[in-house]
């Protein structure tokens, strides 16, 4: 039952009418909304099939939307009104629109749960009052120096001798905690601080960190060791294909990225290794399934999901992918 017939009209005999609340919402259809940011990506195709698969065991019905921008963000909260829907799980494509996502959602008394980037309200603190489920983005970044250190240690390099591409998106509180995470692995491991070198994305994605690593690349000729970190491995992927061009091979090469979704499997199915070493995995399906469950029982139930959860993740490559790949439901 949509909000738009909930009174239904009820015409009686000569002309009158009433009006009379029909089925209560406990009966009533539920639809949710899942928007985020990068359609496109593994890792989010991941999430919302999770979220609608869960749909069809439990009986609601998930819209899948593209938030790319603001103005998509807010015509997808506009259509999903238009749907019906009560609620819908988002993660932004930018996380300073939470005020103005909220003020949508509000108008027409829609409840909203954030996945994987959490909204920051107009004073830079996250919004607390938005119900949020995303990375432990601190700890998963320390497991990807952790794994960075422990490869150049297995290759026998010298640390002083090896660069470290960093690739940063420090718009975006998760991706910076990562980094910042790797970052204090790799010098509690004794990498030293004056070899990295800090190439800045404009997005999350692999083209954006292809031409943020390019330059850094250029420069930096004189090394010919690398390791290569970014907050997610789509970003990591960009940065092993920039080394490629300056002429670096797999040998050369430790990138470790985060995720574990099909980019990961794509590079790890490849015949020859490339320097894509491997990817602190998180259960996208899980991120998917729990925020639509969080919100689903929110809606239908009034219990409000938990302010905050975070999740781990578990080191995947090219030796234990299909392993870790197959624990994780993914
Ligand atoms: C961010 C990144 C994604 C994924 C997610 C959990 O949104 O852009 O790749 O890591 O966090």
């Amino acid at each position: 039952m949509r909000p738009l017939s909930r009174l239904a009209t009820v015409t009686l005999g000569a002309g009158l009418a009433l009006s009379a609340p029909t089925i209560a919402l406990a009966q009533e259809e539920v639809t949710l909304g899942f928007i985020v940011k990068k359609p496109e990506q593994a890792w989010f195709i991941n999430e919302q099939q999770a979220a609608t698969a869960l749909g069809e065991e439990q009986g609601f019905e998930v819209v899948r939307l593209a938030g790319e921008d603001g103005q998509q963000v807010l015509s997808a909260i506009d259509n999903l009104h238009s749907q019906g829907a009560q609620g819908f799980v988002i993660c932004p494509p930018d996380v300073r629109l939470g005020p103005a996502i909220m003020n949508r959602a509000e108008q027409y008394g829609m409840k909203v749960v954030t996945v994987d980037d959490r909204f920051v309200g107009p004073d830079g603190e996250p919004m607390e009052t938005v119900p949020h489920l995303g990375m432990s983005g601190y700890k998963i970044g320390q497991q990807v120096g952790e794994a960075l250190a422990a490869e150049m240690e297995a290759r026998g390099w010298n640390p002083e001798e090896v660069a470290a591409l960093r690739i940063t998106n420090y718009e975006l509180p998760t991706a910076k905690e990562r980094t910042d995470g790797a970052t204090d692995a790799l010098l509690e491991a004794g990498f030293p601080e004056g070899n990295i070198f800090d190439a800045p994305q404009q997005n999350s994605d692999t083209a954006s960190a292809f031409s943020a690593a390019s330059p850094v690349f250029a420069k930096r000729g004189d090394y010919e060791h690398w390791v290569i970190y970014a907050l997610n491995e789509e970003s990591v992927l960009g940065g092993v294909r920039a080394s490629e061009q300056y002429g670096l091979g797999a040998e050369d090469v430790i990138g470790v990225g985060i995720n574990g979704s099909g980019a990961a499997f794509a590079e790890f199915s490849r015949e020859a290794p490339t320097g894509f070493h491997g990817t602190v995995a998180v259960s996208s399906t899980m991120h998917g399934r729990q925020t639509a469950e969080n919100l689903h029982a929110w809606v239908t139930e009034g219990d409000e999901p938990p302010a905050n959860t975070v999740t781990s993740g578990t080191l995947m490559t090219r030796d234990n992918w299909q392993a870790v790949r197959d624990e994780l439901g993914l």
